[in-house]
């Protein structure tokens, strides 16, 4: 796993161009790139830099089971969601505090505002956890993931009549009754998107299950990604996703297939990218699931364990928001 995930960042460094991008950081980007991980080799959580596992299998439980709200990442020590919830609070008339414009950019640059910001965030914190209303208005984050993969909206052209859909659920019933289908496919795109009243536009748009003999393949499709921070996420997110639908289906986990569109390195992550590329990949973990749970829905993070993982060092890097 570890050498196609470290070829790609060559490539990145060597091919890619230089681009402004939405949050003002800057990147180099290449069009296009797959990479194939054969869940029989090992499972691709990436071992040439410590990926938090517990953040990655407590952000696809919060999708598979239709949540939108941080609270729920936060219940389990997981903070990568925060800066989206916040930055609503923060640009909303209820927030009171200091100035918060451009908090991502400004609390890597001044140490002073680094003290004011993280005194908010963790207000912030303790009120989406603490206090039931709050949560409920700052710490949803409107249809991402969650409310697409399971409670998605459907408009019959003829009628006009609004259906509401459950498509991961739909998918995995797919799986069990039409295995030949090549139409298995969960979408997060809205057309929408574009206007911006969708909340954030999707990073990962689709996946699609292929059934081939006996195991269960997964590719899923990345319409911009984040090569040093996102991407360890989603390929070992997409892994956990098709060992659980393969465990309710009766199959072997087969292959999770990736494509990447725009593939992406933050300006401010090259000297961590090229930490990353001067080190040797280790032997890849395993993934032990509780097999006394049959429904993907019913699995909790108790039921997920990760056995012989020995990676290299964490790689610290600041996120763009
Ligand atoms: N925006 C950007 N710029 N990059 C992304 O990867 C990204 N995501 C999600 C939404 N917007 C994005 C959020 N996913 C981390 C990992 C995944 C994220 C956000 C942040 C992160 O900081 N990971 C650290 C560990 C963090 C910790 O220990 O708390 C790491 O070292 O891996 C794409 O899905």
């Amino acid at each position: 796993a570890d050498k196609q995930y470290l070829d790609l960042g060559r490539k990145i460094l060597d091919k890619g161009v230089q681009k402004g991008d939405r949050t003002g950081t800057g990147t180099i980007s290449i069009t296009g790139a797959e990479m194939r991980f054969d869940l029989s080799e090992g499972f691709p959580l990436l071992t040439t830099k410590r990926v938090p596992f517990r953040l990655i299998a407590s952000e696809m439980l919060w999708f598979i089971k239709g949540m939108t709200n941080i609270r729920y990442l936060l219940q389990n020590n997981n903070n990568i969601w925060n800066e989206w919830a916040f930055k609503k609070w923060v640009e909303s008339d209820e927030y009171t505090g200091p100035d918060m414009t451009d908090f991502g950019i400004r609390s890597q640059q001044d140490e002073e505002f680094n003290k004011l910001y993280e005194d908010q965030m963790d207000k912030f914190k303790k009120l989406v956890l603490e206090n039931d209303d709050f949560a409920e208005k700052f710490g949803e984050l409107g249809r991402v993931y969650g409310s697409q993969w399971r409670n998605a909206f459907y408009v019959n052209p003829d009628t006009m009549e609004v259906k509401t859909i459950d498509p991961l659920k739909e998918a995995i019933q797919q799986i069990k009754e039409n295995p030949t289908s090549r139409r298995i496919l969960v979408s997060s795109w809205n057309p929408d998107n574009y206007k911006g009243h969708a909340g954030l536009p999707c990073c990962h748009h689709q996946f699609q299950f292929i059934v081939r003999e006996d195991k269960l393949d997964l590719v899923f499709d990345m319409r911009s990604n984040d090569y040093l921070l996102g991407l360890p996420f989603n390929i070992a997110g997409y892994a956990l996703l098709n060992h659980l639908v393969a465990h309710e289906t009766g199959y072997q986990p087969g292959e999770v297939i990736y494509h990447g569109k725009d593939v992406h390195i933050y300006q401010n992550h090259l000297d961590q990218v090229k930490e990353q590329l001067s080190r040797k990949p280790k032997i890849l973990p395993t993934l032990k699931l509780n097999l006394e749970k049959q429904s993907v829905f019913d699995f909790e993070m108790e039921d997920l364990t990760i056995e012989g993982y020995y990676p290299h060092p964490s790689i610290k890097a600041p996120v763009a928001v």
